[in-house]
This record gives C-alpha cells, structure tokens and sequence, in this order.
C-alpha cells in the first residue's frame, strides 16, 4: 500500500451539511460549494477538471450531454439521494463511469414525512393553519373544519420497496388497510408482517383507495403513472400523498381534479418543476404542499454524506462501492 498516494479528488455540487464537508476534506481533495448556488453545467464540468469523483444532488441535471462531457479522470457519480432520476444512467455505463447513491438513511424521514402529509390534508391542518395565522379563527363550532378520518382507512402505496414499506408500517399504527401496487409481489412473509394485499393491476387498486402514497423511483416507466386517466379512477374522497418524485403524477391534471373535487385532496413534497410549483395547486386549500422536505433532517442529511463518503472510499480504494446503482435495476 503507497501510503503517499494522493487524495482523491472529489467535485461537490451543493453545500452539504460542516461535519460531512470536514470528512470530506479529511479523507479527500474536496472542491466543495461554499454559497450553495446551484451550479451550471459548465461550472459542474470545470469543478469536475480533474477530479477522480462528482457528488451531484437532485438539483443536478446529470443528462448525457453532461456525462458525455465529463473528464476522462471522473470514474464515479457518487449521488447525495437515493433518486437518481436526474442522472443519465446509460450514458454513464456507456462510459464505464459508476453511479451510486443514498440508500436506507432516509427511509425513515421520508415515510415520516409522508404520514404528516396523509394526516395533515384530511385533517385540513394547512387550511386550518393559514386561518389560525391569518386571524380569521371566529371560534369552535360543532361544524366548524370537519375533515376526514385517517384511522382505519385504505391506504394504497404505490412502490413497496424501503420506504413504501415504511411508511406501511406507520399506517398500520392508525389501523389503516393497506394495499399496494408494485413491479414484483412481496414475499409471502414480508406481505403477512405488513398486513398488506396486493394489486397486480395498478387500475384496480385506485378504485378502491381512500388514500393513495406514491412511493416508487421515477423512472421512464413510472413517468405520469397517475395520468388523467388514473386519477378519474379515484373515488372523489381519495387524498393522494407524494413524497417520491413530481414527475410521476401529472401535475395539471391533479390540479384540475382537486379544483373540481373530483379528487379531494392531496400532500405535496415533489414537484414536476421544482423549485416552481403550478400557480394551479397554489390556490387551492385543499392541498398542503412541502418544499422537497422527505430526507431533511440533521441525522438524515449527515447518514446519507457518511453514505456518499463510504461509496468514494470503496470505489477509490479499488473495491466494489456498497451501493452501486445499475442501470435498468432497481434502486
Ligand atoms: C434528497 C431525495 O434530499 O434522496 C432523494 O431521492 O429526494 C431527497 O430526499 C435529495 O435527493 C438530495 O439530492
């Protein structure tokens, strides 16, 4: 072992929280972003001149035009996320460039996340919230602000990996039933320690949700998933929760729905244009939208730097990083 071998260089597009970024400067020559401005394509391809890795984040746009411009010397994507909808898979295989991301660190921020949006929309808390606030509370009433019950409810949560799976968990704690669509069936005893049925067909399962998680990767694939067409197959009271990625659910068409009340509502963390979210869903009360909170927290954002560190060590020091993202498979 040349114990006078360099320190890997390591481009980082966003400022990440000090103790990742003092990590970072101990194990690496880290060329970190000190004003968080989101960077160019260009400014990402000069802060990648030479360097051996690029930690991108969801704010990247890592297309095949930018991985094809990549430098010779950049051999690892190491993304600061588990999504990597934003990065170009294939045309970093064409490369032979690896890709790996955040994995299980923010499973349980996320479905956290996810029960506050699923009980915070029936309970109409951001309505109730935007009264208290603004003044305008005239006092109880027995009618004042009904919602919905959340308790006992059906939950149906499209994605059952980690945090689909987590958030089915919390659901059980309110009695909810849960459903859920997903590309393969659990197995016979993760499906029975869930509690949960399943819906080959995807169609079937929103007919029959009063609450409806989106959970899975945005892929081509998943891309609109809940399309028009889907979202007519709600029940009106359904309340649809997303806290994977805006791009699955067809944002104008959900908003149109909720202004019609043929959907009743729906919690928002993700957005089809983030940071812009449609003038549509920000008039509307019966919305409650986040901006992209899942995995921030202070515990999550540091697991998932130690997560992007471990992945640049391992790749760096010649060894398979633990958590490699193919392109095609799941992640
Ligand atoms: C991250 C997320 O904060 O991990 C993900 O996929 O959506 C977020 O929780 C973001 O990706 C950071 O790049």
């Amino acid at each position: 072992m040349n114990g006078h071998r360099p320190k890997p260089v390591v481009a980082v597009t966003r400022k990440l929280p000090a103790p990742v970024e003092t990590r970072m400067m101990e194990l690496f020559q880290a060329r970190l972003n000190g004003t968080d401005a989101p960077m160019t394509p260009a400014s990402i391809l000069a802060a990648c001149d030479g360097a051996d890795a690029l930690v991108p984040t969801v704010t990247d746009s890592i297309d095949a035009a930018l991985v094809r411009a990549l430098p010779d010397t950049v051999r690892l994507i190491a993304n600061f996320g588990v999504g990597v909808n934003h990065i170009d898979l294939a045309a970093a295989a064409a490369r032979h460039i690896a890709v790996t991301n955040t994995p299980g660190v923010l499973t349980d921020d996320t479905a956290d996340l996810t029960i506050a949006l699923l009980l915070a929309v029936p309970r109409r808390l951001g309505e109730g919230e935007r009264l208290a606030r603004g003044g305008k509370w005239g006092g109880w009433s027995p009618t004042f602000m009904m919602g919905r019950r959340v308790t006992g409810k059906r939950l149906g949560i499209i994605g059952m990996g980690r945090i689909g799976q987590a958030v089915a968990r919390r659901a059980r704690g309110f009695e909810m039933a849960i459903h859920y669509h997903n590309r393969r069936r659990l197995d016979d005893e993760t499906e029975a320690a869930l509690e949960a049925s399943y819906w080959e067909d995807l169609d079937q399962m929103l007919a029959h949700m009063d609450f409806v998680s989106v959970n899975c990767p945005q892929t081509p694939e998943t891309f609109h998933l809940l399309d028009a067409r889907r979202l007519d197959l709600l029940p009106p009271h359904a309340v649809i929760v997303n806290t994977a990625r805006g791009g699955i659910i067809d944002e104008a068409a959900l908003a149109e729905r909720l202004a019609a009340g043929t959907v009743a509502g729906a919690g928002l963390d993700v957005y089809e244009a983030e940071p812009g979210i449609s003038e549509a869903l920000m008039g509307l009360e019966n919305v409650v939208l986040a901006p992209h909170l899942g995995s921030a927290t202070i515990e999550g954002r540091i697991a998932m730097g130690e997560k992007v560190i471990a992945n640049i060590k391992s790749f760096t020091d010649g060894h398979a990083p633990p958590d490699r993202v193919m392109p095609g498979l799941d992640v």
